[in-house]
């Protein structure tokens, strides 16, 4: 069975997450066999702490999550923090009606198939965002003067055409954005001011119909504390509910401000998990005032820690996403004006005190559970190597390699013990030549910048107990981190 977009429809857990070498050349002899199973990072060997932010929330039976800029897929640093660290990519912009329907009945799949194709071969779920919304809505919607029948037809179209497309691809749908007033009233949209306060349930009913397995949320912002527009929210999806109204999720974004989480957020997540809804918290990031100072940025680690336990203290709560990790692609500094450090890395990539405190709070430790580490020494490049898990017949091994100068391409090298054989990959094209891997750039992570890491991952088919190798990169040797 496929979807519009030809993808063969497994359930997101089981796809796999596969690059793999077509050249002939590259697997003259020595085969590296495409078994298209598991290849999704699990996660880390029993005992040690994890390292990365989607081991240790998927040892918590959570995924975390990133918005994703299309714009940066090309960013080798950026396509490495995002398929180490998260196991959920939501579509910053390219999925919004204004970048996918922009006229009427002409769809623009190809910015949105990129971001699937990269999850996919990350192991990552795609969370997709958004089909109802007032914002980012094309003129031909928003000013199409359509009445009652018509609006219905063209949403349900809208719903529909991008759901069969993404159909199996995208386990969770934003269906409506936004509805809500701060007051907890329906916002005056197009939609609602057409159809009334019903074009909510008929978005989740069009939706159910087109893609039965996905997950239907409805998302908001300032509804993550008890108060009128959480009010409003919660009255609206209770009664939406006792219609048999398909409603699976509710998102709340959570675009915090330092030193104003509300101290309402687990009692409000809790009412609605108790409707028998997963809650998510969607677009998570914490802004300040700048200049950023270390003040700042030690209470903000510690608040991105305490949003972070609240979801995991409510047990509905099935992941958090980041809108954007790095402030160098926040979307704060450019609404705000003086605002901005909101995210989890600085503007050059750098974690910040936020990630050390997500990571700690999800029940990982920076650094992969042995804090006293020296310093990584210097020198071209450094590499961590980890076995994160291994059982009779395969090993699952993640690789790190942090380069000091930036690479435009990149071809990294290690040799296996004799009989041990790559049989899949992510996040590079795999070839073995005897006991010689060879790991190259995807076409998506080939750039990457001066004190950027390379993240890549490969199962092999034998569980044997083995050493780190020595890795090259572009033939170089680099020393361990
Ligand atoms: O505003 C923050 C978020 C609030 N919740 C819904 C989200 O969808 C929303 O995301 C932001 C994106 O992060 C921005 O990147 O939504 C904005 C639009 O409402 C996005 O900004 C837009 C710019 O305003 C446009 O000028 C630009 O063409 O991004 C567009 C695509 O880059």
């Amino acid at each position: 069975m496929t979807n519009e977009r030809g993808t063969t429809m497994i359930p997101l857990v089981r796809r796999a997450a596969v690059v793999l070498a077509t050249s002939a050349a590259l697997l003259s002899g020595s085969l590296v066999t495409g078994a298209a199973q598991a290849a999704q990072p699990p996660a880390a060997e029993p005992g040690a702490a994890a390292a990365t932010l989607r081991d240790a929330a998927e040892e918590q039976g959570r995924f975390v999550g990133t918005a994703v800029a299309d714009g940066r897929l090309g960013n080798g640093t950026y396509t490495g923090i995002a398929s180490r660290e998260f196991s959920s990519v939501t579509a910053e912009n390219v999925m919004k009606w204004d970048a996918i329907e922009p006229s009427r009945g002409s769809f623009n799949f190809a910015p949105g198939d990129r971001l699937v194709d990269f999850a996919q071969a990350g192991g990552q779920q795609v969370w997709g965002h958004t089909l109802v919304w007032h914002s980012q809505l094309p003129g031909w919607v928003a000013n199409g003067g359509f009445n009652q029948t018509q609006l219905t037809q063209v949403m349900n179209n809208h719903i529909t055409t991008v759901m069969d497309h993404y159909e199996g691809d995208v386990a969770y749908w934003d269906v409506v954005n936004e509805a809500f007033n701060e007051d907890g009233t329906l916002r005056s949209s197009v939609f609602s001011d057409t159809l009334g306060s019903g074009f909510i349930g008929t978005a989740f009913r069009t939706a159910r119909a087109a893609d039965p397995d996905a997950k239907l949320c409805i998302n908001d912002y300032n509804t993550e504390g008890v108060g009128a527009k959480s009010n409003g929210l919660y009255n609206l999806v209770s009664s939406l509910l006792s219609q048999g109204v398909p409603i699976d999720c509710v998102g709340f974004q959570s675009h915090f401000i330092l030193d104003q989480i509300p101290s309402t957020f687990q009692t409000n997540l809790q009412r609605f998990a108790d409707l028998g809804l997963e809650v998510v918290i969607t677009e998570l990031d914490i802004r300040m005032n700048l200049p950023a100072d270390s003040a700042k940025l030690q209470r903000q680690a510690a608040q991105f820690a305490s949003v972070t336990r609240t979801c995991l203290a409510v047990s509905a709560c099935r992941g958090i996403t980041v809108w954007g990790f790095s402030d160098a692609d926040s979307w704060v500094p450019g609404v705000f004006d003086g605002q901005g450090a909101a995210c989890l890395y600085d503007q050059n990539y750098q974690a910040k005190p936020a990630f050390g405190a997500m990571l700690t709070a999800l029940g990982g430790e920076p650094g992969g559970g042995d804090p006293g580490d020296p310093d990584p020494p210097a020198g071209p490049c450094q590499v961590t190597w980890r076995v994160t898990s291994r059982w009779n017949a395969g090993s699952v091994v993640e690789v790190g390699i942090r380069t000091t100068a930036a690479v435009n391409g990149w071809s990294a090298t290690f040799a296996l013990p004799s009989g041990h054989r790559v049989t899949s990959g992510w996040n590079a094209v795999f070839s073995q030549s005897g006991a010689t891997v060879t790991a190259a750039n995807a076409p998506y992570n080939g750039n990457v910048g001066a004190g950027g890491t390379i993240g890549f991952g490969f199962q092999t088919d034998n569980g044997g107990q083995y050493t780190p190798p020595t890795v090259s990169l572009n033939g170089t040797a680099c020393t361990a981190a």
